[in-house]
């Protein structure tokens, strides 16, 4: 079937309250036309991110009373740590509340400056981590993860003949590790086959540089190489998590994603070395290593959330209802980055408002008015996110993707809440011309989308 139905039925439900566009109108000036600022219980389908965000099922409900807040040795963690394990493979197991907490203390410890981390492509937290380090974030990604129309099964694939180059050329004593993002959140949520990430590690096998993962949508990940991997059809999930996994010497996770939990993170790593260097830090910032942030009932959400993440039926489903909106689109002609990803859908902004120019924030200003009409909220993925100023001629360095991405709660939406964001965006589209570009009137030094203020120009 190409879009499976719901695996589940409703217990609980949130009532969501319908505004006018008068008050969104309202909302958005009072924001400075920054979608991070509205408060949610003004916005009619979020679609801001996939984390933290998830519906989690009755089994980690009746999990959540079964707590046991006890400072050491919470029988939560044990729980949890067999979870991790029994999917990672990897020796030592270290909870942090959420993942870019795991990205600092493993940067932090092992990163240094002047040194580079290849990735595939840094999400926002992992470069801005990196680089707080005084070291430098690569994206090292197949170029055809730039051209949004270009359809093949994984986008997302390290350009093993980029990186050997980068390691030759930086030396591998300033590249502490390379990291893949699976899946490639940056580029459209596209996956990583298991072909490359095995290539990926003969490769820095080659100059001993360890690999790391950022697991953060290991499952979508792992769905999308047993639908289109030669010799994993017959495969279940967990086997090609396990063997997925077995190629590297450890990952960071925001299990706020494929952890289906609201909150919730874990370093796991086989080097002793930087694991004792890492529980020092995390003593001191985060908490003891048997709870690092988390209560004892996070833990047993997420060591029920691993396991229930691995279900063909919810994987099917999931893919399916972003493959559905991703259809809808297109079919319309609406433009849309493709192949459809594991979590989103991506709006091209860039071919969507063709009359704004880029250094009026195309992406954001189309996510600014998908709220205005419809209520519904997207996510720039550009130049807000991403632009950069050239510190020598203080001219923008702009991205070549101008996004707006639409992420998919896991388990919260019903297919005809899909219909009806598929159809807004469609009639939005027919009325393009009237949005307006905007102008930015305040960014902060780091991850400046999180509070950038803008204004809107005058309609063309
Ligand atoms: C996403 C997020 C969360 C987010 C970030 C920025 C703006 C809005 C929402 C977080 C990721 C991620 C990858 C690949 C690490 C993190 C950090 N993504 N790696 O996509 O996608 O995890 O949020 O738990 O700290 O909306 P964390």
């Amino acid at each position: 079937m190409k879009f499976p139905s719901e695996p589940f039925k409703i217990k609980v439900v949130e009532p969501i309250r319908r505004t006018t566009r008068e008050e969104r109108e309202r909302l958005l000036r009072e924001s400075g036309y920054n979608l991070f600022h509205v408060p949610a219980d003004s916005v009619y389908v979020d679609l801001l991110t996939d984390s933290g965000t998830a519906a989690m099922s009755d089994n980690q409900w009746a999990g959540m009373m079964l707590g046991d807040e006890s400072y050491a040795g919470s029988k939560n963690y044990y729980h949890f740590e067999d979870a991790v394990r029994s999917i990672f493979g990897y020796k030592h197991v270290i909870p942090t509340h959420q993942g870019r907490m795991a990205e600092n203390l493993l940067f932090s410890t092992v990163v240094k400056s002047g040194m580079s981390v290849p990735n595939n492509i840094h999400f926002d937290t992992t470069r801005a981590n990196v680089e707080h380090q005084g070291a430098q974030a690569l994206d090292l990604v197949i170029k055809e993860a730039y051209d949004p129309h270009r359809e093949i099964p994984f986008k997302g694939n390290m350009d093993l003949v980029r990186l050997e180059e980068t390691i030759n050329r930086i030396g591998r004593d300033r590249i502490p590790l390379v990291m893949i993002t699976i899946t490639n959140n940056s580029g459209g949520g596209q996956p990583v086959s298991m072909d490359n990430i095995r290539k990926t590690r003969a490769l820095v096998n080659r100059y001993g540089i360890p690999l790391l993962f950022d697991a953060c949508r290991f499952a979508e990940n792992c769905f999308f190489i047993k639908e289109r991997e030669p010799g994993y059809a017959d495969k279940a999930i967990l086997e090609i998590a396990r063997e997925l996994f077995s190629y590297g010497d450890g990952c960071t996770m925001s299990a706020k994603k494929d952890g289906l939990v609201n909150i919730g993170g874990f370093l796991s790593l086989n080097n002793d070395q930087w694991v004792q260097d890492i529980t020092n830090m995390l003593i001191l910032v985060e908490g003891f290593p048997t709870y690092g942030g988390l209560a004892g009932r996070d833990l047993e959400a997420m060591a029920r959330g691993l396991k229930e993440v691995l279900e063909e039926d919810y994987l099917a489903f999931r893919i399916g209802q972003v493959r559905y909106l991703g259809d809808l689109l297109d079919k319309a002609g609406v433009p849309i980055l493709k192949p459809v990803g594991g979590h989103a859908v991506y709006l091209n902004a860039k071919e969507f408002l063709t009359h704004i120019p880029p250094s009026q924030f195309p992406a954001q200003a189309l996510a600014v008015a998908l709220y205005r009409e419809y209520g519904i909220r997207g996510v720039e993925i550009g130049t807000v996110m991403f632009g950069k100023k050239d510190p020598a001629t203080g001219r923008t360095i702009y991205p070549e993707l101008e996004m707006v991405r639409l992420a998919i709660p896991r388990r919260v939406y019903t297919n005809m809440q899909i219909t009806y964001v598929a159809e807004s965006i469609i009639e939005l589209h027919r009325i393009r011309e009237s949005i307006p570009g905007l102008t930015m009137t305040y960014e902060a030094p780091v991850l400046r989308h999180f509070t950038a203020r803008f204004e809107e120009l005058p309609p063309r």
